[in-house]
């Protein structure tokens, strides 16, 4: 369903974005909605993208719309540090090699940090060697990986097959997301679980964190 700040956003409109943003805070939205909105927006931007209707200054110009929408978002998201005195365990986060794109998984992580989470986030274009030395050193039982760009989703696989010679498969969910990613994509990868919306993808975190014995409260 399209809504204004879905438009605005797609339309890149920036003064009429950040004004929607303010109203649907005030009028009681939650920041997953207003996320949502906006991500739809951007995926709109990326269509217009491939339909040669905008130019690769507009991708950079939705970044930086999106990035002003968190701006205003991150005070209102609520900090719970606690969780009941379980100690959530560490999730290990990255973009996969070749692939950039940050702001969706950045957005994932300061809503599981805001959660009480700690997140080791190893950045943009991570190899998948380096993704396992991490789940190794770490231990964590949750890796996440984000990929935007289709050609990069066979590095995912090679993450999976990686963690499989270490012997560490068995100790670790792997959690994909990103645009691209699909039913499809988790079963060419072998990942366990997919989500390409914040809600989804936050639901995910909080059924594995069940199923470990904790919980992780709603924003
Ligand atoms: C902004 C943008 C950029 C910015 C990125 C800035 C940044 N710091 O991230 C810039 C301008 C740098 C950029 C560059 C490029 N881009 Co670009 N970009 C986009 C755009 C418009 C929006 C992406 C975005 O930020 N969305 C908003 C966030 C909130 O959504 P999200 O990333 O999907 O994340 C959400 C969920 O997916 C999920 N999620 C994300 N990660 C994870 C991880 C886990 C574990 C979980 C559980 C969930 C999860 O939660 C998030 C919150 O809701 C997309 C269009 C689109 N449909 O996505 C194109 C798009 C991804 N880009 C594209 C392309 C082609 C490029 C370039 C190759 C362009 C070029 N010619 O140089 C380069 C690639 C550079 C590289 N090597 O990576 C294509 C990819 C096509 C394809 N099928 O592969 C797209 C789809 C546009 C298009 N339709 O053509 N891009």
């Amino acid at each position: 369903m399209e809504d204004e700040l879905q438009i605005a956003m797609a339309d890149l409109d920036e003064e009429k974005t950040l004004r929607l943003v303010e109203e649907r805070i005030l009028a009681g939205s939650t920041s997953m909605d207003i996320i949502e909105s906006c991500r739809r927006g951007v995926e709109i931007v990326g269509v217009k993208y491939s339909d040669s209707d905008y130019f690769l200054s507009d991708l950079i110009m939705s970044e930086e719309i999106l990035k002003e929408v968190m701006r205003i978002l991150e005070p209102h998201i609520p900090v719970n540090g606690s969780n009941n005195g379980f100690v959530p365990p560490p999730i290990v986060m990255g973009t996969i090699e070749g692939d950039i794109h940050d702001l969706g998984k950045n957005i994932i992580i300061y809503l599981l940090r805001s959660s009480g989470f700690q997140v080791h986030d190893l950045g943009v274009d991570v190899t998948p060697e380096r993704f396992v030395q991490a789940v190794n050193e770490t231990n964590a039982p949750i890796l996440g990986i984000s990929v935007l760009l289709s050609f990069c989703v066979g590095s995912i696989k090679k993450v999976v097959d990686l963690l499989i010679d270490a012997g560490l498969r068995d100790k670790v969910k792997v959690v994909v997301g990103g645009y691209p990613v699909n039913q499809e994509v988790k079963e060419f990868t072998g990942a366990d679980f997919y989500a390409n919306d914040v809600t989804e993808a936050l639901k995910i975190y909080r059924d594995i964190l069940e199923v470990a014995g904790g919980s992780v409260s709603e924003r």
